[in-house]
């Protein structure tokens, strides 16, 4: 059986385009500098950041624990909203590897405005850990996919910086947050010290993420690369894939953020209000009227996979593999599957 996968934009397929492309590639021992393929993503990504260098490295997560490691000491403490993938999905890395204390922050939605995260930082003292970096997960994933307001970025990073405190972007989704708000990711990232971007996600290459930020960090990120087992060597073939993400893929994210708001619509006519649904990523409150898990396996039952986003709440993403005709169907299996 076919499945109309909403379970995440995780799961999207390298188009024949990057296969052609990995298929051809030119790749050489990246772990000496040598890989053209890697060499070239590398340029691109921290180009079209605005950025002085960047880093591929195999995964967001790694990308994220690499970012904080960059802006921090152990025994710091970081500050990130308390529905952040950083601390509920990431295996408390921050902990393990930069041996800092996350202190979290209830928003919302997601989003870390100077008022809002201000209280919890903290300043060196006899007693005190300094707070040394703030996490802004840029779109917000279990909030709905909310992208941060430009403004409230710009406002963060300058108070921050003022402070002496970092600033890294899990912009997992920043494509995403730059297609919504029709601004170059280069002007959402300007100001922040270490940015985050997947390849893998809503842009369609099968494996890769990137750091990005000032050539020396990029420097030191290579040694921490390596230390968490993500030095590769002839990695261009995956490079490849990661260049077209680049060149090919943001342009058609708006698509999925329209199939994103069909659903959110579709599920406010069955009375799930989603919020204000903006990028790719739709989450509403079954509340009391079935479990979770039921309500999942009676949508698979009917072609169509989507998954929990903790307690009562269901999360169904959008991407490139899923078109409207398959949002239609994924529509009225779920009104099917509620009665
Ligand atoms: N998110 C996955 C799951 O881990 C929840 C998903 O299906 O959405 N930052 C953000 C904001 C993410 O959403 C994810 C993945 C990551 C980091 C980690 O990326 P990977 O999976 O490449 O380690």
């Amino acid at each position: 059986m076919t499945y109309i996968d909403l379970r995440s934009d995780t799961v999207t397929k390298p188009t024949p385009a990057m296969r052609a492309a990995m298929s051809t590639a030119e790749v050489g021992d990246d772990i000496y500098g040598e890989d053209p393929t890697t060499n070239e993503l590398e340029a691109r990504a921290a180009e079209l950041l605005g950025k002085e260098a960047a880093i591929f490295v195999p995964t967001g997560c790694m990308g994220n624990t690499i970012g904080i490691k960059l802006n921090t000491q152990h025994g710091d403490e970081v500050i990130c909203d308390a529905r952040g993938h950083v601390i509920d999905w990431e295996l408390s890395m921050t902990a393990w590897f930069s041996g800092c204390l996350v202190r979290t922050v209830p928003t919302p939605d997601g989003i870390l405005t100077w008022d809002r995260l201000s209280p919890y930082i903290r300043h060196i003292s006899p007693h005190n850990s300094p707070t040394a970096c703030i996490e802004i997960e840029n779109t917000h994933n279990m909030a709905g996919g909310v992208p941060y307001p430009v403004d409230v970025i710009d406002d963060v990073t300058a108070r921050a910086h003022q402070l002496g405190i970092k600033v890294h972007m899990d912009g997992a989704r920043v494509f995403n947050a730059a297609a919504a708000q029709n601004l170059p990711v280069a002007r959402l990232v300007r100001d922040v010290d270490t940015v985050m971007f997947c390849l893998s996600k809503g842009l369609c290459a099968p494996v890769g993420s990137m750091v990005v930020s000032t050539k020396a960090n990029i420097d030191r990120a290579r040694r921490y690369r390596k230390q968490l087992g993500g030095g590769m060597r002839q990695v261009g073939v995956l490079a490849a894939a990661g260049l077209l993400a680049l060149s090919e893929m943001p342009a058609r994210l708006v698509e999925d953020h329209a199939n994103a708001a069909f659903l959110a619509q579709g599920m406010a006519d069955l009375g799930y209000d989603c919020g204000r649904v903006q990028t790719n990523i739709v989450i509403f409150d079954l509340g009391q009227r079935m479990p979770v898990p039921q309500l999942l396996e009676r949508l698979k039952t009917r072609g169509v996979l989507a998954g929990g986003a903790g307690g009562t709440r269901v999360r169904f993403v959008t991407h490139h593999d899923v078109s409207r005709a398959d949002c239609e169907i994924a529509l009225a299996a779920t009104r099917e599957s509620l009665l």
